[in-house]
């Protein structure tokens, strides 16, 4: 017993500075008066992409059964869906946008929806089973777990807050092909891009930004922007892999 809390105690020491110690360079609200916008497309230039199979091993009356699925949604010219793009490193701009509630992953057919979304960070995100399956929501940065929780039935609910910045790959450990992303966004300057590929970023205090694409099957990829005040600046980033 001793033991056990001399290990409790001293994995309570080293996880607590690096998870509940607010950030120096937390972001800051503040007003802005003479912001620019960022707007664009995301386009893949790559070779055709391969489909992902995806093959149900279980609960085939709720979860479908073997079929493909695109590893990269295309719209006309290219433009690419579900793209999360953000400016790197903001320290200080406009408020965030008001939550009316709290966000939502639902396991839903056996998929995450939505496929990808993006969460202020150190808010919650309220997981939901809509199946009569079990469901094992397990979100990951990299290796390590951010969020593990399972949903025995259909309408269950948890809550779970996100603390850190970055982009957590969102697994179920009991259907090993679901896949979903959540970007939990240390800036409010962050968009996810709808079906024709675009975005739009706005009220950005003037300067020059490193502005970033990231999608799941190609990775990041940055390129510069300058921000103008009162002005709109149009990028079209190309992904490729
Ligand atoms: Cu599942």
């Amino acid at each position: 017993m001793k033991l056990l809390r001399v290990v409790l105690s001293f994995t309570l020491f080293a996880v607590a500075p690096a998870t509940f110690t607010p950030a120096a360079d937390a972001y800051q609200e503040t007003p802005v008066t003479d912001g620019g916008t960022v707007t664009g497309t995301i386009v893949f230039r790559g070779s055709p992409p391969p489909m992902k199979m995806i093959i149900p091993t279980k609960d085939h009356e709720v979860c479908g059964e073997i079929r493909e699925e695109p590893n990269i949604v295309l719209g006309e010219g290219q433009t690419v869906q579900d793209a999360v793009v953000f400016l790197k490193g903001v320290q200080a701009g406009k408020a965030w946008e008001p939550s009316t509630k709290t966000p939502e992953l639902n396991n839903l057919k056996c998929d995450f929806v939505p496929h990808v979304q993006i969460v202020p960070v150190e808010s919650n995100i309220e997981i939901i089973n809509s199946d009569a399956v079990l469901h094992a929501t397990h979100g990951f940065f990299g290796k390590r777990t951010v969020f593990s929780v399972t949903l025995p039935n259909k309408g269950d609910r948890v809550v779970r807050p996100l603390k850190k910045a970055g982009i957590v790959r969102v697994e179920c450990d009991a259907h090993g092909w679901m896949l979903g992303w959540i970007y939990v966004a240390d800036s409010p300057y962050a968009a996810v891009t709808a079906k024709d590929g675009r975005f739009t970023i706005t009220d950005v205090p003037p300067g020059a930004y490193t502005l970033v694409a990231w999608h799941e099957y190609t990775g990041m990829t940055e390129v510069p922007v300058v921000v103008k005040v009162k002005e709109s600046v149009s990028v079209q980033i190309e992904l490729n892999k």
